[in-house]
């Protein structure tokens, strides 16, 4: 019998469980898992095509160093992580931590590593974490700090069960991001008593599925959504007992929906007052209603208002905490930290960037600032740049600021599976074991009431000369001098008896770091080296990398112990975490960590009173002053909606342009009326220019996109094999200061553009 090997799909954040037949080292079918404890089986068009990332022409082998000649030059891991090591410490001994700036760290799949890169940052002394979310969720996660207490309070939602859904500025048939997407609508489509609402500019393929779709004008979704709270509150149908009993502040926030001049705003969104008026009715009567964005509405106008305004329709409403609605639910890494500039008045001062004074929102800086904190902060200037898991010079906006900004600093450093236009920049270039090469893991636990976790075990071994990230930081944090090596804590754990499992060594390691507190920050590198090679599966396996979670375990099951035990893990006080631990290395397929009771959602709740804040003064002055911005003018006319979701995109993490068996370049989508005036037909090709730079595009006319808006995808633009640029690489329209002013989040979706055509061009 074949035998199949369970994985997890990398391409997106729902990280369906795959099962992998293989030959030799290629990957011969790749089918749904459906042991998989969430995904049960489901999988989409994306994953089938992994060999594509697995076997990438241009996977990287060996360590490079760039020469002076601008060529790279394959050295061995010692050479590289001694230079490296010595050209860090260097650089903070004559500058200090703050010179040093993390970037990336954890795309879709490869999360266990991000235990180990955040010692870096410790090691450097340096809070500068730049990653992608703060170029889509921090407004989000702001929001969430003041409604629920804790940046790190997240929401999640329950469109499964729901009766009721909204869908705004998120594409689920193609994005995914919910329960096994396209069956869930295909369920909701089918089913007469529910109802599917879609918002957005383009009649997507989620919106084809619909009941109501409201082809929104872009940028204007605070408009429309204070227009659908107006409605709701100015005809009574909030769920006062829901207000009352959970909630704070909520009369403040009713006076402001009561003001809203609903038929004005409807018109400024340039959507119907009947539609919106009855979507109203609807949602806020449904017995479970539940709202899902996505980009949509974060990558445009009034970012961290519409984060507000959406938790708001589902607030209102009493749509929370029961099934169907929207939840708030655990995490079992701790991806978001709580960074409340709030704490500064209390005296604990956030660190502060140098040129753009941006503070941090969950623990994460933005990017859009990065490359003028390099090149335009004097002194104080970040000098060196380690970057794991990302691409930025693709993916953030302005990438012709980040080919300056990177090219000007004392070190750069990317640590990828395949040679990126990043990586192409970097003074080294480190080679890491792709996600099927090495244990992994997804941190993206999103669900509630029912939760699950995959440590996922290799399938192949590593590549040439790569390792995986857990081994490449331990090894540069031992060189840098930082982790000491511990061997009688590792006698330790290779003598504990097996009854007394992990207590024994748990005793003398949290001894260990009683007595040298310093050593704190590097756990996971100590854990790994000493806890990590005693580690046994059943299956024999030696989960080396994923002994860090067996700490995470224990507070997990000591603050979520009755929901952990409902899910069947047994143990006392004391090792109930254990228990969760074995799981966990022993569930090949992922397994559920908790099932909680939907009234234990309150427990997530940060806020003392565990009840939900309303009233967050910040928004309630920006809906007062909400006012109309025109992005397009005479010169630019377009809205380009830059980085849609498609059938043959997954963000840069398939590099090769074969994988694609639709859309090779990359089209523009235009309405035909549009393409008509401009005299271009499909295949024609395009420049695209916006005020910061310009793309060249193929048309391809049509009219689910609105009349004078255009949309290009997201995830092309790689120069594969040092090639041309296969499709558009469109963060060279995105510029760095066209964002949202509060959290530095960039307008993607919202660039004034002005289309040419070849012939205009050379004229
Ligand atoms: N196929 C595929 N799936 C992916 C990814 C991928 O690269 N490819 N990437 C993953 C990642 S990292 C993420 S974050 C998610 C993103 O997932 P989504 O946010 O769902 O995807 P997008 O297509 O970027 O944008 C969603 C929708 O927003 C609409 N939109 C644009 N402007 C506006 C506006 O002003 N108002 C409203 N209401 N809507 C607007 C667009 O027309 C689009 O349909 O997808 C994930 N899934
Ligand atoms: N204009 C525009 N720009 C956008 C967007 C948009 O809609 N419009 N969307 C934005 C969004 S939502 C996101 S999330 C970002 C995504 O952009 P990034 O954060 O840059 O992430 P990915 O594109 O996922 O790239 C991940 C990188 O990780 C590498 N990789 C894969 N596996 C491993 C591994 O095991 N180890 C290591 N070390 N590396 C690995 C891949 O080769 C790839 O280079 O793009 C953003 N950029
Ligand atoms: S891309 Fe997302 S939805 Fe599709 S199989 Fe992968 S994880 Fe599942
Ligand atoms: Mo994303």
């Amino acid at each position: 019998m074949t035998q199949l090997h369970p994985t997890a799909c990398i391409l997106c954040s729902r990280n369906c469980g795959l099962t992998v037949e293989k030959e030799g080292r290629d990957i011969r079918r790749i089918k749904g898992d459906p042991a998989h404890p969430v995904s049960q089986g489901y999988i989409c068009q994306k994953a089938a095509r992994l060999d594509y990332y697995q076997n990438s022409p241009d996977r990287l082998t060996k360590p490079l160093k760039r020469q002076r000649d601008g060529t790279f030059k394959a050295i061995g891991w010692d050479q590289a992580l001694t230079e490296i090591a010595a050209r860090l410490k260097e650089i903070k001994n004559k500058h200090g931590g703050d010179a040093f700036a993390f970037a990336g760290g954890g795309g879709q799949g490869n999360h266990l590593g991000g235990a180990y890169s955040r010692q870096l940052m410790a090691a450097m002394g340096s809070r500068y974490s730049y990653n992608s979310l703060g170029q889509e969720k921090t407004g989000d996660f702001w929001v969430n700090g003041r409604l629920f207490g804790n940046q790190g309070c997240h929401t999640t939602e329950d469109v499964e069960h729901s009766d009721y859904v909204l869908f705004i500025g998120c594409n689920p048939y193609q994005a995914h991001g919910i329960h096994n997407a396209r069956d869930t609508l295909k369920h909701i489509r089918n089913d007469p008593n529910r109802t599917m609402v879609v918002i957005d500019p383009r009649r997507t393929e989620t919106a084809e599925m619909a009941d109501v779709f409201i082809q929104i004008k872009p940028g204007t979704d605070a408009f429309l959504m204070s227009a659908i709270l107006g409605v709701i509150v100015q005809e009574g149908l909030m769920d006062e007992r829901f207000l009352t009993q959970r909630t704070v502040g909520y009369q403040e926030v009713l006076d402001v929906f009561r003001k809203v001049p609903v038929k004005a705003y409807c018109e400024t969104a340039d959507v119907s007052l009947d539609t919106v008026q009855s979507v109203a009715r609807g949602f806020a009567q449904a017995k479970r209603g539940c709202v899902r964005i996505d980009l949509g509405i974060q990558q445009t106008l009034n970012c961290t208002l519409n984060g507000y305004l959406e938790k708001m329709l589902y607030l209102v409403c009493g749509h929370f905490g029961k099934q169907g609605t929207n939840n708030l639910h655990t995490m079992l890494l701790p991806i978001l930290g709580n960074t409340d500039e709030r704490k500064q008045i209390k005296g604990k001062k956030l660190k502060r960037t140098a040129y753009h004074g941006m503070m941090p929102i969950a623990g994460i800086y933005p990017p859009n600032i990065l490359p003028d904190e390099i090149l335009k902060a004097g002194e104080n200037r970040i000098r060196a740049v380690f970057v794991d898991s990302a691409n930025p010079v693709l993916t953030w906006a302005n990438s012709q600021a980040f080919e300056a900004a990177f090219q000007s600093l004392d070190l750069l450093v990317t640590i990828d599976v395949a040679l990126t236009e990043t990586a192409a920049l970097s003074h080294y270039v480190l080679p890491a074991s792709s996600q099927l090469e090495k244990w992994e893991c997804t941190g993206f636990n999103l669900e509630f009431p029912v939760n699950a976790f995959h440590l996922r075990k290799p399938i192949f071994e590593p590549l040439a000369d790569s390792l995986p990230e857990p081994e490449i930081y331990t090894r540069l944090l031992e060189k840098m001098g930082v982790v000491e090596s511990y061997p009688w804590l590792t006698r330790i754990a290779k003598l504990q008896p097996k009854a007394s499992r992990y207590l024994p060594f748990l005793g003398a390691f949290v001894g260990l770091l009683a007595r040298n507190p310093k050593q704190f920050p590097f756990a996971a590198s100590i854990l790994y080296r000493t806890l990590g090679p005693t580690l046994k599966t059943a299956e024999g396996d030696t989960p080396d990398a994923a002994a860090f979670l067996l700490p995470l375990c224990m507070d997990y099951a000591r603050r979520y112990d009755k929901a952990v035990r409902r899910a069947g893990v047994k143990g006392s006080k004391l090792t109930l975490g254990i228990g969760l631990f074995e799981r966990l290395i022993n569930s090949p397929s992922g397994a559920v960590m908790s099932r909680h009771d939907y009234d234990e959602v309150w427990q997530l709740v940060a806020n003392r009173d565990q009840k939900i804040h309303l009233a967050v003064p910040e928004m309630l002055d920006a809906l007062r002053n909400l006012s109309i911005t025109e992005s397009t003018s005479q010169a630019y006319p377009f809205t380009l909606m830059a980085g849609e979701r498609r059938t043959y995109n997954a963000n840069q993490i398939y590099r090769n342009p074969e994988w694609r068996k639709v859309d090779k370049h990359g089209f523009l989508r235009l309405h035909p009326d549009d393409a008509a005036k401009l005299g271009v037909l499909k295949g024609d090709s395009l420049i695209v220019k916006s005020a910061n730079g310009e793309v060249q595009a193929v048309v391809e006319p049509d009219d689910t996109v609105r009349p004078g808006v255009c949309t290009l995808p997201h995830g092309y633009g790689q120069r594969f094999l040092g090639g041309a640029e296969q499709g558009p690489a469109l963060n060279r329209l995105s510029a760095s200061d066209w964002c949202e002013p509060f959290s530095k989040t960039p307008y993607h979706k919202l660039i004034p553009v002005r289309l040419e055509t070849i012939k205009e061009v050379a004229a």
